[in-house]
């Protein structure tokens, strides 16, 4: 029986099993498995980097078999209804940042998060990300932010400097607000690379920044 406990701010999603197990899928757990307990599924849904024909193997390979006694929390995946989250993506490089906000608010919808519980702020490039993210953490009207930029490196040393920025910046952010910041901000040598991250080879982190949300909010 899955179940909701206050915890300050914080709502964690509690998975009590007092009938025996429940195989709970969510893609970040290492796989176990124990026959003989009764187990029912959860089953997280597939990036959309896993081809139909691995689905099956992907939601094997992602599954936690959660024993009777044991109380787990986590965040959810699988009950992100009415949880509100809101993207904050830099216009620099919007070749990349915008199919990754793309598959963050695809993220959004395969996880159950209505349209209208998702904001997207805009902001000049990944340097500006942490401010407008810690200030919007801080507002209260959002479980988690999603930072989403895309920097790569050029000939000068600039590169280091936004980066270093808005990594440090976004921990920061989440550590000054209490509210979980993800970091979806690709730091990337060539454009190739960033492009196969934003829905190319490597599938598109922005994709994962929004499941990672649905997975932490506290
Ligand atoms: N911003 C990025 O988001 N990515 C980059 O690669 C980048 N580079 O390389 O310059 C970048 N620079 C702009 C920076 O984020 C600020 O907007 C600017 O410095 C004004 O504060």
């Amino acid at each position: 029986m899955a179940a909701s406990v206050a915890c300050g701010q914080a709502s964690l999603s509690c998975i009590s099993t007092a009938k025996g197990s429940k195989m709970l899928s969510t893609g970040i757990f290492a796989r176990h498995s124990l026959k003989r307990f009764n187990s029912s599924k959860i089953q997280a849904t597939p990036p959309p980097s896993v081809s139909d024909s691995n689905a099956n193997r992907w939601r094997k390979s992602n599954t936690l078999t959660v024993y009777a006694a044991v109380r787990q929390l986590t965040g959810s995946i699988t009950k992100p209804e009415g949880l509100r989250f809101v993207v904050v993506a830099a216009r620099f490089n919007d070749i990349i940042t915008k199919p990754l906000v793309d598959g963050a608010l695809e993220g959004f919808r395969r996880h159950s998060v209505r349209e209208e519980d998702v904001d997207v702020i805009w902001v000049p490039g990944s340097f500006e990300i942490p401010l407008v993210a810690q200030t919007v953490a801080k507002s209260g009207k959002y479980h988690a932010v999603i930072c989403i930029g895309a920097v790569v490196r050029g000939a000068t040393t600039h590169y280091e400097a936004v980066a270093n920025s808005a990594s440090s910046g976004v921990l920061s952010a989440g550590l000054n607000s209490g509210v979980p910041c993800i970091f979806g901000v690709l730091t990337c040598d060539t454009m190739e690379q960033a492009m196969d991250r934003a829905g190319g080879k490597v599938g598109n982190k922005g994709y994962e920044a929004a499941v990672t949300a649905c997975a932490i909010h506290l």
